[in-house]
């Protein structure tokens, strides 16, 4: 009898160019010289994939051999990025597959162009999800992730005078080649409907869900491989289709066109990404999303992937499910309606062991941005794991009384169901009394996650909190980023340092060699001309050759403070307009924006159009245009971050203090050699303190003041009545200089500015303006700037997500004691 080894193509040119051929020919159907690009591509990535595909099953079959616990990722969002690059690198194939096309007559730069990125994600929460399980899989942990297949991912962005518009995200379009659709294990989920009393075969008095309508999940699978290691994960997508029940009840009542209605309803579970960022919407499809991936799930994990026969009360030996936010908290009450219900477990077990299969990571301090669900909701949609959460409170809120008797204020407030301004469930809140740990993403944001947001927690369980700084792989964001500099580390401290990222300090000595840093200059260089050219395809945006490029992309967002970097620019203009400042001691720079705004965020869709503006004033302004530029391309996402982020010199992050969880396109930017204009928040202050203060433009409030201000009440006005510098851009922008004459189009930005301003931007802009004239300082002097660049490349290996991945592993994961 024959067995079973999996061997893939032979890793050669001519064995590349075979296996390229086979797809295209036996598998689309479709000879060479007929083919489209887009036939090209599918068969590329195919080709490429079947290369991975032994070391995918063999990884499976190892896992299934030796069963371990395991990690379970859940998230709404994996901001993946294109899937071909990383599949090469992981792979070694690069040349190989390069040297096949070209011996195929074949552009392999064009067909690589053609792959739509999976843009499954928001913004920060999304691409750290596709961090850490590439981490993961370089790290050899057993683990998976799951998450929603979205038909339509993040939207589109483009620019209609100066306006956000939004295209729907068909990146399913060109076909799907990365994705494995497994139909044949498909999961039933329940929706609506009541419960009831009954009693089981054994006289027990037990309770029920009769649901009132169901969909299935099906489930694709997408190949996580790590870094050359013969390792491949699996990220587990679920995509919702209607029952044939579904179908059935309907098409037998004879409405074919209800029948088709039903379909489309079910679907659109998984259809598109919500494109809110920080602010919830609470709309129930929302929630039918979040409850559809979370109980395919975990019904795939303990149906499927756990040992046959496995004791459940020892469920936690073999999985701990990480929760990343809320949006999947409700797998807790679904883990125990299947532990109680469907497995028969009594209630006091099930909690015993849900208690301990589950951690919880915030990413927010904006309490708008905390999750609730209403109760109405809750009980129309998930009736059962309604009554499970009064449970699960009503003994949590027992335990409260019990260590603070007579605290009812307190009792309210930790409360998992608040009763204002509507009966809701906090699902923070939920998470927090379910989890084994609670961890914030930054050293600042989980001290204040634990002193501000959550302090009745805390007190109650000080164990509970921990902090896991956030982190980003070096693979994606220097390997396939930047290969110049990749060649030029490697070249100086030899291979390794790519699963090993601490080993960058080996390079601390090299700042102040001249040829390496002749050599950083050069690849900087390279890296600016690169993007010029890609703007300049992508966009029709043309950059003058020598300035600094100064960069800040990251969501739309009033807290990020767009409006600050904008006001920067509006009084460097304005010196160089007014001859305030003479020509020759203005230091050139390239203002680079890319942000989404949220679909329905009116603030942040005109602060667009006023960026827009500006920049369209000053590319049109002869006395300006040799001096300063400003490009906003549109649609920012994974695949432009890539190109953009290794040329940068410098990095923007002016949150106002407090405000930004952590932010991991700051260690991007520093990773690529970017100094950092910043605040002293999120992950800035570990930055900062690992680089060094002379290698860090520190400005604005620390948290503390921020909130003494806002205790002492905060007038814009009176900053901008007091700084002449600050009334100058204010007034300029107000005049409708930049908006064709009309005042009107800047008012709701300006406005907001003088008499609002809940982020504080007048309030630290005096103080942003002087860190930049030190920045311009500072880039006078070249070998000053490259040292300092040297230096935070060398110094930031810490923010490798593969130490992230360590950190949860020491410290909630899997704990020594
Ligand atoms: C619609 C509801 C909602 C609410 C919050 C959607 C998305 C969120 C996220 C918490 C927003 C988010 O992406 N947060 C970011 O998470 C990053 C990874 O930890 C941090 O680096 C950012 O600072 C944080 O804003």
């Amino acid at each position: 009898r024959a067995t079973e080894t999996v061997v893939g193509p032979e890793r050669t040119v001519d064995g590349f160019a075979k296996a390229f051929l086979d797809e295209l020919n036996f598998e689309a159907g479709v000879a060479l010289k007929r083919s489209t690009t887009t036939d090209q591509y599918l068969a590329l990535a195919r080709t490429i994939r079947g290369y991975l595909m032994a070391d995918w099953l063999r990884t499976a079959e190892r896992r299934r051999q030796n069963p371990t616990k395991m990690v379970g990722y859940l998230s709404a969002e994996y901001l993946l990025g294109r899937q071909m690059g990383n599949s090469l690198l992981a792979t070694d194939l690069g040349d190989i597959a390069e040297q096949a096309m070209t011996s195929l007559g074949l552009d392999f730069n064009l067909l690589r162009a053609q792959e739509i990125e999976p843009g499954l994600g928001n913004g920060g929460l999304g691409r750290l999800a596709a961090c850490f399980i590439d981490s993961l899989a370089s790290m050899d942990v057993p683990s998976i992730g799951y998450g929603i297949r979205y038909e339509y991912g993040i939207f589109r962005q483009t620019f209609e005078e100066g306006r956000q518009v939004e295209v729907p995200d068909a990146w399913l379009s060109l076909g799907a080649p990365w994705e494995f659709p497994h139909p044949d294990r498909a999961v039933q989920v329940n929706f609506g409907g009541t419960t009831e009393q009954y009693i089981d075969g054994d006289g027990r008095t037990r309770r029920r869900w009769l649901p009132a309508w169901n969909v299935q999940g099906i489930p694709y699978h997408y190949m996580v491989p790590g870094y050359q290691n013969g390792v491949v994960n699996t990220l587990r997508l679920w995509s919702a289709r209607a029952t044939q029940e579904f179908d059935l009840k309907i098409f037998n009542s004879g409405d074919y066109a209800e029948a088709v209605r039903a379909q489309t309803f079910a679907e659109n579970i998984s259809k598109v990404l919500y494109p809110e960022d920080s602010t919830p919407q609470g709309r129930e499809l929302r929630l039918q999303q979040q409850y559809f991936f979370v109980a395919c799930s975990l019904k795939d994990f303990i149906d499927r992937t756990l040992e046959e026969d496995f004791d459940l009360t020892r469920l936690d030996e073999r999985i701990i499910f990480q929760l990343n936010d809320t949006h999947p908290v409700i797998a807790i009450p679904e883990m125990m309606r299947l532990l109680m219900d469907e497995h028969d477990m009594e209630w006091a077990a099930a909690w015993e062991v849900t208690s301990k299969c589950f951690a919880y990571t915030c990413h927010t301090l904006l309490p708008e941005a905390l999750e609730v669900w209403p109760v109405e909701l809750m009980t129309r949609l998930l009736p059962r794991h309604m009554e499970i959460i009064y449970r699960i409170n009503e003994e949590f809120l027992d335990t409260v009384r019990e260590a603070f008797p007579g605290d009812e204020l307190r009792v309210r407030r930790m409360s998992v169901i608040q009763e204002h301004p509507e009966r809701a469930v906090r699902m923070a809140n939920l998470a927090t009394v379910a989890g084994v740990k609670v961890n914030g993403v930054a050293a600042l944001h989980s001290e204040l996650l634990r002193d501000k947001l959550l302090p009745d927690f805390a007190a109650l369980w000080p164990n509970k909190f921990t902090n896991v700084t956030n982190g980003v792989t070096p693979r994606r964001f220097i390997r396939l980023a930047n290969q110049q500099l990749s060649t030029l580390i490697t070249d100086t401290i030899g291979p390794g340092w790519e699963t090993d990222l601490e080993r960058l300090r080996e390079l601390e000595p090299y700042a102040d060699d001249a040829a390496f840093t002749e050599s950083f200059r050069q690849v900087k260089q390279a890296n600016k001309d690169r993007l010029r050219s890609i703007l300049s395809q992508r966009d029709g945006i043309e950059l003058p050759e020598h300035a600094m490029l100064d960069v800040m992309v990251k969501r739309l967002h009033e807290y990020k403070r767009q409006t600050l970097k904008l006001l920067h620019i509006v009084s460097m203009y304005d010196d160089i307009t007014s001859g305030r400042v003479r020509r020759e001691d203005v230091v050139p720079r390239t203002f680079v924006f890319g942000a989404k705004a949220a679909p329905g965020y009116f603030m942040a869709k005109e602060i667009i159009f006023l960026i827009n503006s500006v920049a369209k004033t000053i590319a049109q302004d002869p006395r300006v245009t040799d001096l300063m530029a400003v490009a906003f391309p549109a649609n920012y996402n994974v695949t432009l971050a890539n190109k953009l982020i290794p040329a940068a010199d410098l990095s923007e992050q002016i949150s106002l203090a407090g405000k930004e969880a952590s932010g991991t396109g700051n260690m991007k930017f520093a990773l690529n050699g970017a100094l950092t204009i910043g605040t002293d928040d999120g992950a800035n202050v570990e930055i900062r303190e690992l680089v060094g203060d002379e290698n860090f433009f520190l400005f604005g409030m620390l948290e503390p003041e921020v909130a003494a201000l806002a205790d002492r009440g905060y007038t814009p006005s009176s900053f901008y009545e007091s700084n002449p510098a600050l009334k100058r851009a204010i007034d300029l922008l107000a005049s409708g200089h930049f908006t064709g004459g009309d005042r009107s189009l800047a008012a709701p930005v300006v406005d907001d500015l003088l008499y609002k301003d809940r982020f504080m931007a007048l309030a630290d802009f005096q103080s942003y303006l002087d860190a930049q004239a030190r920045v311009d300082a500072a880039y006078r002097d070249v070998d000053g700037w490259t040292r300092s660049a040297v230096l935070n490349v060398a110094r930031s290996g810490f923010f490798s997500s593969d130490r992230s991945m360590r950190d949860y592993l020491d410290r909630i994961w899997m704990p020594k004691s």
